[in-house]
This record gives structure tokens, sequence and C-alpha cells, in this order.
């Protein structure tokens, strides 16, 4: 009975759009890691209820440190520019978060919508009329960025210059934080503005150029910054979760036929691709004061971290944590996290999930996964599979 259980469990883990969950042991038993950083340590909260407490208590844990010293590993190194609203804290987040909240919605209208389909359905007839496809570089990204150009409000053709980038704006083959890369971004955004002042338009730039806070207009820098933010938060992001997505219905053919048959379900099952991807592992926070979390000291000006993955699969939430449920039906999932700073890209990245579901039950039979490399990032004692370096399939077409 014993080696039949095990068997079982093998074939589970071994599939290749599994993505296993480090954290279960120290979760259970501790509820905090430890990971050294370019010498600034970050303790990793665990738990589902303690990531959501940390998250609550800003007062405690703030965002609003150095620029770059919240994300993990640390960007003090290769950025000054505050991310906004991101890297404030209340009060002042809420007054630039409500500036902002208009724009972020607006893919819930109908002609962003129909526009982010025919994008997504192009993409997937393209895929269907070739043999082998590399889906990270040769349709997440493309995708990812195509659509980006709908968020900005700027012409779709601007998109080949961040496919050119690469998936992560920061990071190259040879660094983790590579500064030079991280300068064709600062740069690039820099003259977009210059641009925008001059010729004031419809796009992102200009609408926050003229936007005002704290009594005056917001600043080139403060402008920078959220540029920064919409650009860099919602890329390796959004190419994960459209990656592992293809991953897994591959090897679930069944959830695809399902959702072809209840096509209803698709807003539920992208709330629950979120919760088992995690696309973002963790978010840090800086103590402002001497702090506990799970009975671990937390020394003031140190920092903690709210991982996201861990609490998505934390049991004392979730009923089979490690299963993908794809109508779950409560799912207070953090994986765009919690609390004042719940992702502002969020409806963008749900608007991208459901079309390309929609999408596939339209016109995609099934997919085949023919090679692929994983994508490990490496927290202390925990290795985490995020996604895929490459992930080469056959997409099969529905006849
Ligand atoms: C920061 C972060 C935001 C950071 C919600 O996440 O995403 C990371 O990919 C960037 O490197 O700068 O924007």
């Amino acid at each position: 009975m014993e080696i039949v259980f095990t068997a079982f469990i093998n074939i589970q883990i071994m599939k290749k759009s599994a993505l296993p969950d480090p954290f279960e042991k120290a979760r259970l038993e501790k509820g905090f890691g430890e990971v050294e950083d370019q010498e600034d340590p970050v303790i990793m909260v665990l738990r589902h209820k303690d990531v959501r407490k940390c998250a609550h208590n800003w007062k405690t844990f703030q965002s609003g440190a150095a620029p770059g010293r919240i994300v993990v590993p640390s960007e003090v190194n290769i950025r000054d520019t505050r991310q906004i609203p991101f890297e404030l804290d209340p009060p002042l987040h809420r007054e630039y978060r409500d500036l902002m909240e208009d724009w972020f919605r607006r893919p819930l209208q109908a002609p962003y919508q129909a526009q982010l389909s025919a994008q997504i359905s192009a993409a997937i007839e393209e895929v269907l009329t070739k043999d082998s496809v590399e889906v990270v570089g040769d349709f997440s990204l493309p995708l990812q960025s195509r659509a980006l150009t709908l968020l900005l409000n700027i012409p779709f053709e601007e998109a080949e210059k961040w496919i050119a980038w690469g998936t992560h704006v920061f990071r190259s083959e040879e660094s983790a934080l590579d500064g030079d890369k991280a300068n064709i971004l600062y740069d690039y955004i820099d003259q977009e503005i210059d641009k925008a002042i001059e010729h004031p338009g419809e796009d992102l730039y200009s609408v926050l150029l003229a936007s005002e806070a704290q009594g005056r207009k917001l600043t080139k820098e403060e402008v920078k910054g959220t540029m920064i933010l919409t650009f860099a938060g919602g890329r390796d992001t959004v190419i994960n979760a459209v990656t592992n997505s293809i991953a897994y219905f591959a090897e679930h053919p069944e959830s695809l036929n399902r959702l072809r048959s209840e096509p209803e379900i698709i807003a539920r099952a992208v709330e629950e691709l979120i919760r088992y991807f995690a696309p973002l592992t963790h978010m840090g926070r800086v103590a402002t004061e001497d702090a506990q979390v799970c009975e671990h000291a937390v020394k003031a000006d140190s920092r903690i971290s709210l991982c996201w993955a861990s609490a998505n699969r934390d049991a004392a939430v979730f009923e089979n944590p490690n299963e993908v449920v794809l109508d779950r039906k409560i799912n207070p999932h953090l994986g765009f996290g919690f609390s004042h700073h719940k992702c502002l890209g969020a409806t963008h990245a749900r608007q991208i999930l459901k079309t390309l579901l929609h999408v596939l039950i339209e016109k995609v039979e099934s997919i085949d996964i023919q090679d692929s490399v994983e994508n490990i990032e490496n927290w202390g004692e925990f290795n985490r599979k995020v996604g895929f370096d490459q992930l080469q399939v056959k997409f099969n077409a529905l006849k």
C-alpha cells in the first residue's frame, strides 16, 4: 500500500508544470525563514495569518525605506528613484494611489478588453502555425509587452523595444542585479517623460505629469518612479504567470476541456492559478522599531519579507493547497499582496489571464511540452521554482 502511495506522489511531483512548495516544513515548524542578501539579511514570514498581520501593520513594517530596500534581492545599489506608490507609506501612499486607481482600472472597459483579446488571439493564431515554440521568450514576453501598450495607452509598435530588453529589466544572464541593464530602462523612461512634457497626449506619462499630489504637480522624479514600477513590477510576474499557465494546461488537458464546457468558472480559475503560481515569491518591509515575528526578534531597521508563495500554500487556510482546484470557492490568496499595497496592476494582470484562457479554449485543442528549463530561485534554505527559463511546446489547433 505504502509503495503504491509513494509512486503516486512521485508521478505528481514529476509533472513539469508542478510548482512544489519548498516552505512547508519551516512554515509548520517555526513560521519563518532566514535569507542573506547583500549583507542586509531578511526574515521571511511564512504563515498566511502572519503575512497578513505584518502587511497590515505598516507603522512597524514600512515600505517607505530607502528606495530599493524592500525588494528582495535589494535594489539599493542599482536604483535611487523611489517607486510610487509602492515605496510609500500611508497617508502619502493613499494620496498617490488615489491618483492612479482609475487609470489602472481601465482593463475593465470593453474597448480595452476587445483590444487585448485581439492581441492574444493573434498571438495564439501565430503559434498554431509552428511546430515548436519557445514560450517564455517568443510567446509570454511579447504578449506581456504588447498588453503593456494598452495599460500605458501608447502605440502598439513601441512593444518591440521592450521585447528586446528580455524578461527581467534588472536581471541578465550575467547578474541578478544588472545595473547597466537597469539604466537602459531608466534612460528610456527619462526620454519618454521629456517627450510627454513637449507633446502631452493621452498616455500614462502625460496623465501623471498633469496630476497633483501634496498640493502640487507630480515631479519628473515621481512620474519616473511610477513608470519604473509599471514596467518592472508587471514584467517577469506576468511572464511567469502566462508561461506557467501554458505548462499547466499542457499537462492538464482535462482542465482545458473543463473550462471549455464551463467557461463561467474562468474568473475563479484565474484566481486559483495565481494562488498556485504566486508569480512574485515575496516582498520586503523594513522594521521601524524592535518587533517580533513568530517569537523571533526583528531589530529596528532590519528587514522582513512577506512570503506570498508560502502563505498561498498554507493548509490552515487552503484545503489541498498543493493542488490546482480550478473552481476553488473560497480563495483568500495573497498572490497580489495584501492590504494597502495590493497590486495596482492586478486588474490588468487578471484581464490578461482571463483573456488567455478564453482564447485557449476557443482555439487550442492541446499543448505538448517538448523541452523545458526550470527557473529556480534560491532564498537561503529554500529553493523555489517560480516558472521556466525556457519552455518549448507545440500548440495543437482545435478542429
Ligand atoms: C519592483 C517590484 C514590484 C522591483 C510588485 O513588485 O517588482 C520587481 O520585479 C522589480 O525589480 O523594482 O518594481
